[in-house]
């Protein structure tokens, strides 16, 4: 619901610290201050003051001092919510914030709902709908890489492209609509083979860009990397080093884990989930089955896999694990690495001789660690932070991380080929014009534009047909 004839307030800090901001934004913002907010220099007015002074003074109730602050005054449009807006940095104790909000409550605002500055922002053209998420993005993210994505989608990077797509798009449908509105007369303004060039052109970036999706989803979640392997092989122990955590129960019971553990943490400035898995075996145990059933499902899931042998295990064992997870990941671009683990236990010979006689495909990598003694794990972290900077190249490009854009995205590029079909098909305008019209809409769904309007507008801006 749009409420924009109010005027809300909220904290607008974190807890802890030593000063909180208070925002208050709307119409009202400068008046309902100012019955609070009393400037030490009593020359000084907030309702008059230009925008981009900070103004020292108290906040009272009554007679009594709440606290002494700053005012920050940004005058619309020039504020983050495109209206009046001022932002009150007190000291940071919750009851003085508590008070100052009661104040300003008391005195006409109304307390903000979650997210309503950033959709006022929206509304009132600050931002488009993506870059509007991407202040959640910028807030959420935790680590380098999710923070980099999320700040070029902030600073409409992701915006521009999908623009990009649209503008090619009207232009195709300004000529489709002209050839429309010439009906009877059966003329081609456009070529239907350059038609067509621009819509598979589009399309292929369409693609591109929910191909990203993976990937970018990812990053802004962490990378999966799911931790499999025979029972009692050290997973538990491994999860634990890398996280440097007891996260998992160590025991050299097998079948120690049943369910799944994971956890995050960011290696080179990307996150990784690690996820502990329930060791691979035939079992008859009701508990153990359904957690080597939900290992299955991480593996399906995961980006990358971690199988964890032991240095003891006989080369055709390891080679029948590696079959056997190779199998399941036929076909995507998902990562293995192969981990031969308690090697403290062996001698250098030994290791040599395992890795010859190891079956490995073009991309999978093998090492030798130790999880108990902490070996090893150095070349782990850097083969992960290596594997995703292959395909994170297109960290360069824009990426997409939000679900619902990439809905959208799907929707756009099922539109295209139906007009790439109809192209090739000879069908009517009409029904062309339909499928773009719809692939449009679903790209304006994404900056969160409205689109019929448009279609006309550009015919009549482009071609000044004047009907
Ligand atoms: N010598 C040696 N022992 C290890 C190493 N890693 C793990 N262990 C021992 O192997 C046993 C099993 O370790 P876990 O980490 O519980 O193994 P797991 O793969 O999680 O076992 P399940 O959960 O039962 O499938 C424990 O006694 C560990 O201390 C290692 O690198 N070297
Ligand atoms: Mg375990």
């Amino acid at each position: 619901m749009i409420r924009s004839d109010l005027t809300i307030c909220a904290p607008a800090s974190g807890s802890g610290g030593a000063i909180s901001v208070i925002r208050v934004s709307g119409k009202d913002a400068f008046e309902i201050v100012s019955k609070v907010f009393f400037p030490s220099d009593n020359t000084v007015n907030i309702l008059t003051i230009s925008g981009f002074r900070v103004v020292y003074g108290e906040i009272r109730s009554g007679d009594e001092v709440i606290d002494e602050v700053l005012v920050s005054i940004f005058r619309s449009p020039h504020s983050y919510t495109g209206e009046n807006s001022a932002e009150i940095s007190c000291h940071a104790s919750p009851y003085i914030v508590k008070s100052i909000l009661e104040l300003l409550i008391k005195n006409g605002a109304s307390a903000a709902r979650p997210g309503e500055f950033t959709q006022r922002a929206f509304l009132n053209g600050q931002l488009d709908l993506s870059q509007a998420e991407a202040v959640a993005d910028v807030i959420s993210s935790s680590s380098g890489v999710a923070h980099k994505i999320a700040m070029n989608q902030l600073r409409g990077g992701f915006s521009g492209e999908i623009s990009n797509l649209r503008a090619e798009l009207l232009n195709f449908a300004s000529l489709i609509e002209l050839e429309l509105d010439f009906g009877e007369e059966d003329v081609e303004f456009a070529d239907r083979g350059d038609l067509k060039a621009i819509i598979v052109r589009v399309k292929n970036l369409t693609d591109r860009l929910s191909e990203s999706f993976s990937l970018g989803n990812a990053l802004k979640n962490g990378i999966p990397v799911v931790i499999v392997g025979k029972p009692n092989s050290g997973k538990s122990t491994l999860l634990n080093v890398l996280l440097q955590d007891d996260k998992a129960i160590v025991s050299d019971i097998p079948g120690t884990t049943r369910d799944t553990i994971e956890d995050t943490i960011v290696i080179d400035g990307i996150e990784y989930r690690f996820i502990d898995t329930a060791g691979l075996r035939e079992t008859t145990d009701v508990i153990e089955s359904l957690g080597i059933r939900k290992t299955f499902e991480k593996i399906a899931q995961a980006s990358v896999i971690l199988l964890v042998d032991e240095i003891t295990d006989s080369p055709d064992q390891i080679n029948g694990r590696i079959k056997a997870i190779r199998e399941k990941i036929d076909g995507t671009d998902k990562k293995l690495i192969i981990l031969i683990n308690k090697s403290d236990t062996s001698d250098y010979n030994l290791q040599g001789e395992l890795s010859k006689r190891i079956n490995r495909e073009a991309g999978e990598e093998l090492l030798f660690i130790s999880a108990k003694e902490k070996a090893g794990l150095d070349g782990l972290r850097s083969i992960l932070s290596e594997s995703i900077a292959v395909s994170g190249s297109s960290l360069e490009n824009v990426m997409v991380t939000n679900a619902r854009h990439y809905e959208a995205l799907c929707k756009v590029s099922v539109s295209l080929g139906r007009v790439l079909n109809g192209l090739e098909e000879n069908i009517t305008e009409e029904l062309i014009a339909t499928d773009i019209r719809q692939a449009i809409h679903y790209l304006g769904e994404i900056t969160g534009e409205i689109t019929s309007d448009e279609i006309l507008g550009n015919i009549f801006r482009n071609f000044c047909i004047g009907k």
